[in-house]
């Protein structure tokens, strides 16, 4: 049996123990064993990052684009079995898998230019002789926390940047998709940058996070999962010893998407399935509220109910299957017990709703795509975020009606407008409490080069992607000057 090891200061380093990773679409198939870092990895691991600092800032910024760039291209050119991977371990179709692979090489390249893009500013002083400099200086060590559900283009949204604008990286993935962290971490150890600038810690956040957040050592943290973890390493960061550690939270969602009485309902159906139960619905920016005008309603489900029995739920590998299982037994579980929920709240269970243990004789965590209708949006299947294939409709009057129960959750980060008024595009972008707007698109699907985030529960901190993920990753400078 191979464990596949951290990797510390430049070295491979085998753990005590270690995790099995499942394919959800076949529960006998182990995708491979990970080594389990313990405190004295993260203790060397910070060491490492820490010592690294004068070796990654006598880096130029060409030598930082070439690195960054060897890991866009090598991503690019390893696609399909990087995607067979991340499919095997997360579960989603292969064609979400691939597009999620293109996703982190784009990321890399994009942000290999911006290591050559990093400016400052001059600015006249108020006061006689003096100038103002205004630059950027790398943060220090960043720790990178990341989910399963995109377990490579997220850790590419985090690290890239944070490695072009010169910090050193720990790099912590989710205990439930290591494999595809480690793929893009044996990568990473052969484009360049110095030993100890990128560090890989696997293992359960329960014990890692903390270890590597309680040390001052660590200048800042970025994170992506649920609101509950979101709050603790908040918390661990502010009421630590020593200084305030930067961070950065990207949390849950419970997106809207309105279809308004003059919406393309062609466009509106598609955008809804896309939205709703591609990637298994396990997506922070998944469309779970489907709000729609009273007189387009029955004519939209009807159509959506006849679409989503074209879906094809099956082994997330396997030829013609448009939903893979979701996760784990944790979140199936957690998935069936909203159904019931849903039921309980007195929605009408217009479609799917079914668990199959297997499927084409493999057992897997398989879940049709569900669809409440009747609902309300004081119901909890409204209200949170449940994270799998399962959608609820909220029937309203008008637009007015749909724009306050758009607004109406404890989220924002992202909210779609199926409509074909250019008055009421403009109004519903003007006023959606959320960080991204969607007009007759899904609400999920990102541009890999522009701001990614929203407000209220959903994010905390500086927008990550595109240029704006400087905000997180540098430090400004102010530096006056009296020649
Ligand atoms: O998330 P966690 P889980 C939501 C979704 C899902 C639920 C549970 O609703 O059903 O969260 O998923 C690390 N200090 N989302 O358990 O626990 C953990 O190891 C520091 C939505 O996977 O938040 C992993 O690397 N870190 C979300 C990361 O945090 C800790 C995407 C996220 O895990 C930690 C994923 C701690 N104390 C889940 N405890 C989205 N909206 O995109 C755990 N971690």
């Amino acid at each position: 049996m191979t464990v596949k090891p951290n990797f510390i200061n430049g070295k491979w380093v085998e753990g005590r123990t270690h995790l099995e990773n499942v394919n959800p679409s076949d529960t006998s198939d182990v995708v491979g064993y990970f080594s389990i870092a313990n405190q004295a990895d993260v203790s060397a691991a910070i060491e490492a990052a820490t010592e690294s600092k004068h070796k990654l800032s006598a880096l130029t910024p060409q030598q930082r684009f070439d690195a960054l760039d060897f890991i866009g291209s090598e991503i690019y050119q390893r696609l399909d079995e990087l995607a067979d991977l991340l499919a095997r371990e997360e579960g989603k179709a292969l064609l979400d898998a691939k597009a999620e692979v293109n996703r982190a090489s784009q990321i890399f390249k994009f942000f290999a230019g911006e290591a050559l893009r990093i400016q400052g500013e001059i600015v006249a002083s108020t006061r006689p002789n003096m100038s103002v400099e205004i630059t950027r200086e790398p943060v220090g060590v960043v720790a990178v926390i990341s989910p399963w559900n995109f377990p490579i283009a997220i850790p590419a949204w985090k690290i890239a940047p944070a490695l072009a604008y010169g910090n050193a990286v720990l790099f912590k993935p989710s205990e439930l998709a290591p494999a595809s962290a480690w793929a893009l971490t044996e990568i990473i150890s052969r484009s360049g940058f110095p030993s100890g600038s990128f560090n890989l810690l696997m293992g359960y956040g329960r014990d890692l996070g903390p270890a590597m957040i309680h040390d001052s050592r660590v200048d800042a943290v970025t994170f992506t999962g649920s609101e509950g973890t979101g709050r603790l390493v908040a918390t661990s960061c502010v009421s630590r010893k020593g200084h305030i550690a930067r961070f950065q939270l990207e949390m849950g969602g419970k997106n809207p998407l309105v279809v308004l009485d003059d919406a393309d309902l062609d466009v509106a159906v598609e955008c809804a399935v896309n939205g709703a139960f591609f990637s298994t619905g396990q997506r922070c920016t998944a469309s779970s509220r489907l709000i729609v005008t009273e007189k387009i309603h029955d004519e939209f489900v009807s159509r959506l109910i006849k679409r989503m029995s074209q879906l094809k739920v099956g082994d997330a590998r396997a030829e013609g299957t448009s939903i893979g299982p979701v996760i784990d037994q944790n979140q199936l579980k957690k998935d069936l017990q909203f159904i019931q929920i849903g039921k309980d709240e007195g929605a009408h269970l217009a479609c799917g709703g079914v668990h199959h243990s297997h499927i084409s004789g493999r057992n897997g965590f398989y879940l049709e795509p569900t669809l409440f209708t009747n609902a309300s949006n004081q119901m909890r299947i409204c209200q949170e975020e449940i994270f799998g294939p399962i959608a609820a409709v909220i029937r309203v009057k008008d637009a007015e009606e749909a724009l306050q129960v758009a607004n109406d959750t404890p989220y924002g980060l992202s909210a779609g407008v199926c409509t074909t008024s250019l008055k009421q595009a403009s109004k519903f972008k003007r006023e959606l409490l959320v960080g991204m707007v969607m007009i007759n698109a899904p609400t999920a699907g990102v541009d890999p080069h522009v701001p990614f985030g929203g407000r209220k529960s959903s994010s905390f901190g500086t927008r990550e992607q595109g240029r704006y993920a400087s905000d997180f990753y540098t430090v400004v400078k102010t530096t006056y000057v009296n020649p």
